[in-house]
């Protein structure tokens, strides 16, 4: 049985994704893509030859009887609407990071689904797919490196365009650390502060770029991560983990080494798409697979609330300059992780 998959966003992942559930990853097939730019949609469809029908409201799109599951590849501020329709209309839903702009909004999402009475929602969290960051996670967990006492991390992006603001260095780059790190070291976050350091010239005038985002876990872990999303050398992940007796780092994506023009080199990926290509399959295979058999396992409405609580947090840092809790809710039994 084909999955029968609509898509509400066709800009960049939402043609990625379109594209990997059509020639990629088997029994799913995308009958309907939306797009506030109808033109985006249909030149998403033409390109892969696809008959899925164009729909310029969302809204419409989880409605049609034909969609069974929905993904949810819009901007951030539409996701909790859609995802909470979705929930509505009792389809699953595949729901691109952020869940939601707030915990707020992550919470009514998590509500609605606990009423629905069954997991709905997945949230596009992929680096816990990635191989690289499982490896970490096992060598963290056999004790390899001790335990963990600090962890130094960079999420850099080579540049990004003027609608980039400084809180979404928060809402929709930090958020990937705010999940992985809690899922690496099985642990929940306690405060965050937010530091600027000089500014870059590379940066648009409204956004301050880089960052360095400070977190304290409930164990007494520091995290430091530093957000710089105009680093214009390519598109680089690091996480290094200080445990008591050794340090365990990220792999780096596999690229060949050369020994030419009396330079030793290896190649930077410059672009997300590359660099998690296989995570983005083994998730959104991973999803069609679960709601084939009606039991959704992967990143829940919970995590994409737990991200969004330190995401609040740090947002608050940014303006206060000072060190902010973070407060989690008690997590309900209907998420058991
Ligand atoms: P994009 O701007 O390229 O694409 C978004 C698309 O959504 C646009 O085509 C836009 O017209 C459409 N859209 C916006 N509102 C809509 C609505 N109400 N109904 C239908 N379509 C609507 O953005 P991009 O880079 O594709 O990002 C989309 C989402 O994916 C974002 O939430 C972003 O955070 C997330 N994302 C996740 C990544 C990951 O690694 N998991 C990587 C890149 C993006
Ligand atoms: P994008 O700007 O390329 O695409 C966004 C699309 O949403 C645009 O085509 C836009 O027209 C459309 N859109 C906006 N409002 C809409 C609406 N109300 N109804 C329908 N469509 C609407 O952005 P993107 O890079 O593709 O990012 C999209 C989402 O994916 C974001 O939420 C982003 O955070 C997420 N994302 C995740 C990853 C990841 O690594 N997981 C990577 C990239 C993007
Ligand atoms: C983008 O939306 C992503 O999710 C990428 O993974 C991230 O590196 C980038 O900063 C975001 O804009």
């Amino acid at each position: 049985m084909m999955l029968k998959i609509g898509v509400i966003g066709a800009g960049a992942i939402g043609k990625e994704h379109i594209r990997r559930c059509s020639t990629v990853l088997q029994g799913a097939s995308i009958v309907a893509v939306s797009d506030i730019n109808a033109e985006g949609a249909r030149s998403a469809v033409t390109a892969l030859g696809l008959e899925a029908k164009i729909y310029d409201d969302g809204h419409a799109l989880i409605a049609d009887p034909e969609v069974q599951a929905v993904l949810v590849t819009s901007w951030d501020p539409t996701h909790e609407e859609f995802t909470l329709a979705a929930i509505a209309a009792g389809k699953p839903v595949f729901c691109e990071k952020p869940l939601a702009m707030s915990a707020e909004g992550c919470r009514r999402i998590v509500d609605a689904e606990m009423r629905a009475g069954r997991r709905l929602v997945q949230v596009g969290f992929m680096r816990p797919y990635d191989d690289g960051y499982q490896a970490l996670k096992q060598a963290i967990a056999q004790g390899e490196v001790g335990t963990p006492l600090m962890l130094h991390c960079a999420h850099r992006n080579a540049s990004v365009n003027e609608s980039y603001s400084t809180d979404m260095a928060i809402t929709n780059t930090l958020i990937h650390e705010l999940d992985v790190l809690r899922w690496l070291l099985n642990d929940d976050y306690v405060s965050a502060q937010v530091i600027f350091p000089r500014s870059t010239r590379n940066a648009h005038a409204n956004l301050r770029d880089p960052q360095i985002v400070l977190l304290e876990t409930r164990s007494g872990v520091r995290i430091d991560v530093e957000v710089f999303v105009n680093c214009q050398y390519g598109y680089d992940i690091q996480c290094e983990v200080v445990g008591e007796s050794g340090i365990a780092r990220l792999p780096e994506p596999a690229s060949v080494q050369m020994r030419k023009q009396a330079r030793l080199a290896t190649e930077i990926l410059t672009d997300w798409k590359d660099r998690f290509i296989r995570a983005y399959d083994v998730e959104l295979q991973a999803f069609i697979d679960d709601v084939k058999a009606d039991e959704l396992r992967g990143p829940s409405a919970w995590d994409g609330y737990a991200a969004s609580v330190a995401a609040d947090a740090c947002l608050k840092a940014q303006q206060s300059g000072s060190v902010e809790p973070v407060e989690m809710a008690p997590r309900p039994d209907f998420y058991p992780r």
